[in-house]
């Protein structure tokens, strides 16, 4: 006779088996600058069965599960000798999150995880949470991994269990497999997330995106995307912050914004997607923009499109925090091929993938935000004749 063990464990498997050999299917008739995929290629219910449950049936006679994971989100993604790696924030159901890395063939669908998650060592005030790392390959040969780490405020009044402090934590690796965890960067903003390395060397130094911010959520007095160096990379210290993609009153970046993954180097400059945050009756909607700064002086943007780049669409605006798209992983090919890793309310991973040409060409050509509504309807009718006169 099966045992319940026998039978779950059977019927799991290859319910398991069936979804991470899914193929997915891009979604026809996109709006020309990226395409979206049918399926979400990383959730909750991808984490592997070993991770969650407990094999022996002594044990486990129900074959219950004893670890449970509650969401698989905000990537990092990087390319590896032909693969597609994305390190996922895993939030387990006891609310901590932890990076596990998964490894696709073709980078939209297959993505499975490897066995173990990464082992991240901590530093001597060790982390509460971490999350939402940025993998870059710096040209000093190592691949960084930048994450947010969170502790409780020590300033926080007897009482007060929910006031954090948020830092950028840096680790490094050469194959995804052992990491070096290094001093966390040390800014003189009060708290930072969001903060990516750019992947070159700028007047000698380690550069950094940073997001400096009053407080944990608010980024309050900070005013935005900002940019600053630091001479070494072990105990890196940021002097000076200055703003390269400012906040603004209402625009989709009006509450906060910060840099995505680090920017693509093309011919015509660095390629920034970034998030911008706005407040609405029913809590913040995050949305996706992309900017392009000057291939000499990264931080001095050339080109601004107005309005988003991505914003969360049907299942995507449902989750643990709904209204929410978000992206830390790019990964753009030697062939022009560019797959934007993002994941929707702070539960999924989904790709939308586009070209460097198709990407440029949206930089370029899409108006700036003119920041009025009379300007807008301006800037609209422009489009509207210009079309017009086409068929006159
Ligand atoms: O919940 C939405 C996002 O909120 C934070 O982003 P930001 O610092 O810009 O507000 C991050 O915690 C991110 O992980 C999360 O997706």
């Amino acid at each position: 006779m099966t045992t319940i063990f026998e039978e779950r464990k059977a019927i799991l498997t290859a319910r398991y088996e069936e979804l991470i050999s899914r193929r997915n299917e891009k979604i026809p008739y996109g709006n020309g600058i990226y395409d979206r995929y049918k399926y979400p290629l990383l959730t909750a219910e991808h984490a592997p069965l070993i991770w969650k449950y407990d094999f022996n049936e002594e044990s486990n006679p129900y074959f219950s599960e004893r670890l449970g994971i509650n969401c698989v989100f905000n990537p990092g993604a990087i390319e590896l000798d032909g693969k597609f790696y994305l390190v996922a924030r895993v939030e387990g159901t006891d609310r901590k999150s932890f990076f596990a890395i998964a490894e696709s063939d073709n980078g939209v669908d297959g993505f499975r995880f490897w066995d173990h998650p990464v082992v991240l060592p901590e530093t001597e005030d060790p982390d509460i949470n971490v999350y939402d790392m940025r993998l870059v390959r710096h040209e000093d040969g190592f691949i960084y991994g930048l994450f947010c780490t969170e502790r409780k405020d020590p300033d926080a009044p007897k009482g007060d269990l929910s006031s954090a402090t948020a830092k950028c934590g840096i680790a490094r690796t050469k194959d995804l497999k052992t990491w070096e965890r290094l001093a966390d960067l040390q800014t003189k903003s009060p708290q930072q997330r969001n903060v990516v390395l750019h992947p070159e060397f700028i007047e000698g130094k380690y550069a950094f995106y940073t997001r400096p911010q009053d407080g944990f959520i608010d980024a309050g007095s900070g005013g935005g995307i900002a940019w600053g160096l630091s001479d070494s990379i072990e105990k890196a210290v940021i002097d000076e912050e200055i703003i390269v993609d400012e906040r603004q009153y209402h625009t989709i970046k009006e509450v906060k914004n910060g840099q995505g993954p680090a920017p693509i180097r093309t011919s015509e400059g660095w390629l920034h997607i970034a998030h911008g945050v706005r407040n609405t009756a029913a809590g913040l909607r995050y949305v996706l923009y992309a900017f392009l700064t000057d291939l000499n002086d990264p931080r001095h943007i050339i080109y601004s499109p107005g309005g988003h780049l991505i914003a969360p669409e049907g299942e995507e605006r449902i989750g643990d925090v709904s209204n929410v798209v978000f992206c830390n992983g790019v990964i753009a090919r030697d062939n022009g091929d560019v797959y934007i890793y993002y994941a929707s309310s702070d539960t999924r991973i989904h790709v939308a993938t586009t070209t460097v040409d198709r990407l440029l060409d949206y930089v370029k050509n899409t108006p700036k935000d003119p920041l009025r509504s009379y300007a807008c309807v301006q800037q609209r009718i422009e489009l509207i004749n210009r079309n017009l006169a086409l068929h006159n």
